[in-house]
């Protein structure tokens, strides 16, 4: 298969330490991938769905004790510990080694051990890596195939000399206890031991595309961040670009997906997909920052997922899909909770359990079909938005990063940040309510960085600084703003109406990022004018728009107060910019309360 010294010695390497009976190198044909399934299915970890109503689509649930990223897990392992940061779990290479070995060692006897060789990235282009993971999960080897590009191709380009990132993962006992997540950027590795779900086991996503690669990214003067990437294409055929760093389960599929909503319409935008989870950026000869989506296919919340809020994920997901986690109907369909038509008449909830509609647990409550982190694995090319640009090894050219948060309070609709300082300060203070893809207190809202806080693969204030330096080598930056899909009124609704209508934010943003578009100046930045955003066709309750674009200085100083707080976490690795904005921030809020009438 392979003529790489390097990759023939680890595999062997690992072969004794996990004791597998085979091991399978994967080339990525057709005939391959239906000797898997047939190979999953045999096994009960793979149900094949309705041949018409979901063809070439397939059913997986997870141990109900393994159904989201766990970060309490996961762990950064470099010699320093300061290398790693206040924000990550850190253990030293040696004992991560040890103690992942305690659980690995023969754990894949009388089972299989797959080879899976993969680009992230166009294979090929400059901009790629390459990454081999070892695993005894055929589910993972299914997911693999549709999010990366894997097999023979890649192995060429690696070559005999090629360097790759070593990423070992093994099932064992899928116990919580005996579970770890570990990291080794200082040798470019990755063992994950003792989980099956997505984020922990498809090793080429948060783990090598973003922990490792932003480790890679710093060293070699780029970014690797979790931002979707979108174009929209306006009547004259212009298309331009931007980035979207929120939360994990806060709304980068849906924004990557979008269709413009009605009132829209007539101005004839088209939305082209090019990302939804993760981001490479890196500049241009042009001198501007340039994006390319890593990935080859959508692992994406499926919960809340019908032809309302997204129809294009819908339609994506279609055929060839693998549905985790999700309801599934004994007429072999699968279903979940805000998704589309009657659920069928009865079921397997995500826990394993018979479920019929209407059930309710001992408190009375309704008990889900569907984990609220139920996911669906579709590859990029069903999308019916996917951009013709997705494939480029250039990628694309960025003309706004959008950050962004869940949050009831406080952040306004959108503003525009002054300068790509000021950006990199709203991008570093993004706070966000806690969601269902992670293990934790749902709701609690917390500092999330970029979105990165649980994929930063090292110390976050050096992150911050890489940020700050990377503003120092575009020529021609993008403008950087801030969204807030989630703001609510006292009765708890949301004010915005959000998904498609979200085109409405965008457009003004674009306009902005060409020096259009009117805004009024206000301490944390440019907010919109209340007639700036086109609102045709909307009917928003009157006084609406003013309590989104509300911008409130005496909250804000109290906000203010929690962003030095966490910036004292990184003391002595922070960039002077960020105190530096925070203070210019406090100058601009006192100035308005000084204005103030009394
Ligand atoms: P990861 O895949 O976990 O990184 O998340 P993501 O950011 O891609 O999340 P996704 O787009 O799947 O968002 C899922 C959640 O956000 C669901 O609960 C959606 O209903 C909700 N959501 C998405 N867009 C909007 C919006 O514009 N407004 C509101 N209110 N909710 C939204
Ligand atoms: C996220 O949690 O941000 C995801 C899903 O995109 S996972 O790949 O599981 O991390
Ligand atoms: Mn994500």
């Amino acid at each position: 298969m392979t003529d790489n010294a390097k990759l023939k010695e680890w595999v062997a390497e690992m072969t004794s330490l996990c004791g597998p009976e085979r091991v399978v190198w994967l080339d990525g044909s057709d005939d391959e991938r239906k000797r898997l399934e047939a190979e999953a299915v045999a096994a009960g970890e793979l149900t094949p769905l309705h041949p018409e109503k979901f063809p070439g689509s397939f059913y997986h649930r997870t141990d109900s004790r393994d159904v989201a990223r766990t970060e309490h897990l996961t762990f950064i392992c470099t010699q320093k510990q300061e290398d790693a940061g206040p924000t990550n779990l850190w253990m030293k290479p040696a004992e991560g080694y040890e103690r992942a070995s305690d659980i690995l060692e023969g754990s894949m006897t009388g089972r299989t051990m797959y080879v899976i060789p993969f680009s992230m990235g166009p294979v090929g282009s400059p901009f790629s890596k390459i990454g081999v993971q070892l695993t005894d999960s055929v589910y993972v080897c299914l997911n693999m195939r549709i999010m990366t590009r894997i097999g023979a191709p890649v192995l060429k380009v690696l070559g005999p000399a090629g360097e790759f990132t070593k990423c070992l993962h093994g099932k064992a006992e899928l116990d919580p206890e005996r579970r770890l997540i570990l990291h080794f950027p200082e040798d470019n590795a990755i063992w994950s031991v003792g989980s099956g779900y997505g984020g922990n086991a498809l090793l080429g996503k948060k783990c090598l595309s973003l922990r490792i690669a932003s480790w890679q990214a710093r060293k070699e003067g780029w970014l690797a961040e979790h931002m979707l990437i979108l174009g929209i294409e306006d009547p004259t055929g212009r298309v331009e670009y931007v980035t979207a760093a929120f939360p994990s389960a806060c709304g980068k599929t849906n924004l990557a997906m979008l269709i413009p909503p009605d009132g829209l319409k007539s101005k004839g935008y088209k939305v082209w997909t090019v990302g939804d989870d993760i981001a490479w950026l890196r500049v241009g000869p042009d001198g501007r920052l340039w994006a390319v989506n890593p990935e080859a296919g959508f692992f994406g919340v499926a919960v809340g997922t019908n032809s309302k809020s997204n129809p294009t994920a819908l339609e994506t997901i279609r055929r060839n899909t693998i549905f985790t986690n999700v309801l599934l109907g004994d007429d072999k369909t699968v279903w979940w909770e805000d998704g589309e038509g009657a659920p069928p008449a009865s079921g397997t909830d995500w826990q394993g359990k018979a479920w019929k509609p209407g059930m309710k647990d001992e408190a009375g409550k309704p008990v889900l079909g569907a984990h609220p982190n139920s996911r669906f694995t579709a590859p990029f090319n069903q999308c019916p938005s996917a951009s013709p640009m997705a494939d480029d090894p250039k990628g694309v050219p960025i003309s706004a990063i959008i950050f962004g948060g869940r949050r009831a309070r406080l952040a306004p609709l959108v503003y525009q940040t002054f300068d790509w300082d000021h950006g990199v300060y709203s991008g570093a203070t993004v706070a966000s309510e806690r969601t269902a893809a992670q293990y934790g207190k749902q709701g609690e809202v917390r500092r999330d960085p970029m979105a990165m806080l649980p994929f930063c693969g090292y110390n976050m204030g050096d992150y911050f600084a890489h940020w700050v330096q990377m503003g120092k080598r575009i020529p021609n930056p993008p403008k950087v703003f801030h969204v807030n899909w989630f703001r609510r009124d006292e009765n708890n609704k949301f004010l915005w109406p959000g998904y498609g209508e979200n085109l409405r934010v965008l457009e003004w943003i674009l306009a902005r990022a060409r020096g259009e578009g009117k805004a009024r100046q206000t301490p944390i930045g440019w907010v919109p004018t209340a007639d700036a955003v086109d609102l045709s066709g909307l009917s928003l309750p009157g006084g609406t728009m003013e309590k989104l674009l509300e911008v409130n200085p005496e909250e804000w100083k109290a906000e203010l107060d929690d962003h030095a707080k966490f910036f004292a976490k990184f003391e002595g690795r922070l960039p002077a910019e960020l105190p530096r904005q925070g203070k210019l921030l406090a100058e601009r809020l006192e100035a308005v309360a000084a204005a103030a009438p009394r």
